[in-house]
């Protein structure tokens, strides 16, 4: 029997902490005023719901790999990250030190700008069927005859709110710039495209576009802060460069394998959301990890 299918962790209980926020897969707690402690579970969504069974390792890959990239990018724009070293997180968080090692990261809480920064190199999902419908993208004219998937001469920087729906709603600079005024919005973008092109150069150096990224910025002590997961799977769209090609929607590396199952058992896609097979969750995991080692040349922590 394979370990890595007994331990997937899909649930979080820190009864000493206050929980501050809490996602798909994201449980994030109160630390003290100035700091947070974000826990990335194994938790998957497809189709929009979390399903009943976790990914083995998912969490320690978006959480070491958002470590990989604030790293790199650090000369680019300042992160939230204080410490993913379980020794100096608070003491009474001792006893929970192997459920939290190399999946957990104490941050600076930030005042987070109320916007998801999404940059696009290439058109794909809600970009793509806004450009099929009206020709732009978030106020942004695109030329004719593009292809679903196709490469954008220039990245573009397409703003999201967070929709009551639960689903982001793509809007225009100018409504963004209603917002949170125009120079935080014009920094928000120049720092969003100057980090997507550095990651997408060097992630194209290890054979995988990054087709587009969701950012999350605040406000700390240091200035505009890069917050949140960074240019994981899950706020992006990675594709293997060796398989790429445009005028069609391209696989998801990491969730090809349970969307299949899924429309292999025809889910109505409602809830409750389906528990996957042993095979599937492990042959899933394997993605999440060869996409970590690929793109960093790390070895993942576990
Ligand atoms: C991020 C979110 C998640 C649910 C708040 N450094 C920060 N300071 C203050 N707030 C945040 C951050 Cl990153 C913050 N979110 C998004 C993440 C689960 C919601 F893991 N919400």
């Amino acid at each position: 029997m394979n370990p890595q299918l007994l331990d997937a962790l899909v649930q979080t209980d820190f009864p000493e902490l206050e929980l501050f926020a809490s996602g798909k897969v994201r449980d994030v707690y109160r630390l003290d005023d100035e700091h947070l402690l974000f826990v990335a579970t194994d938790r998957i969504s497809a189709f929009d719901y979390v399903l009943a069974t976790g990914i083995p390792q998912k969490g320690r890959v978006l959480t070491q790999m958002s470590v990989f990239w604030f790293e790199l990018l650090r000369d680019v724009v300042p992160n939230h990250m204080v410490t993913t070293n379980v020794d100096r997180y608070p003491a009474a968080l001792r006893k929970y030190a192997d459920v939290l090692r190399g999946r957990s990261m104490m941050v600076v809480r930030a005042e987070m700008f109320p916007v998801e920064c999404v940059v696009r190199g290439y058109i794909s999902g809600s970009a793509w069927k806004e450009y099929k419908s009206s020709g732009a993208v978030c106020g942004i004219q695109l030329p004719p005859g593009l292809k679903e998937s196709d490469k954008l001469a220039e990245p573009i920087f397409t703003p999201a709110t967070k929709a009551t729906s639960g689903h982001d709603e793509n809007i225009s600079f100018e409504q963004m710039a209603k917002m949170i005024g125009p120079d935080s919005s014009r920094d928000l973008r120049d720092i969003s495209l100057a980090i997507y092109k550095k990651a997408a150069d060097y992630a194209r150096q290890r054979g995988i576009i990054i087709a587009d990224t969701k950012f999350e910025f605040g406000r700390t002590g240091a200035g505009i802060t890069l917050a949140d997961e960074v240019l994981t799977p899950d706020s992006s769209r990675f594709w293997p460069a060796d398989k790429y090609q445009s005028g069609k929607a391209q696989e998801s590396f990491d969730k090809q394998y349970v969307r299949d199952y899924l429309e292999e058992i025809r889910w109505n896609k409602l809830p409750p959301a389906p528990a996957l097979p042993a095979d599937v969750a492990s042959k899933t995991s394997e993605k999440y990890v060869e996409a970590y080692r690929k793109l960093t040349g790390r070895e993942l922590d576990v």
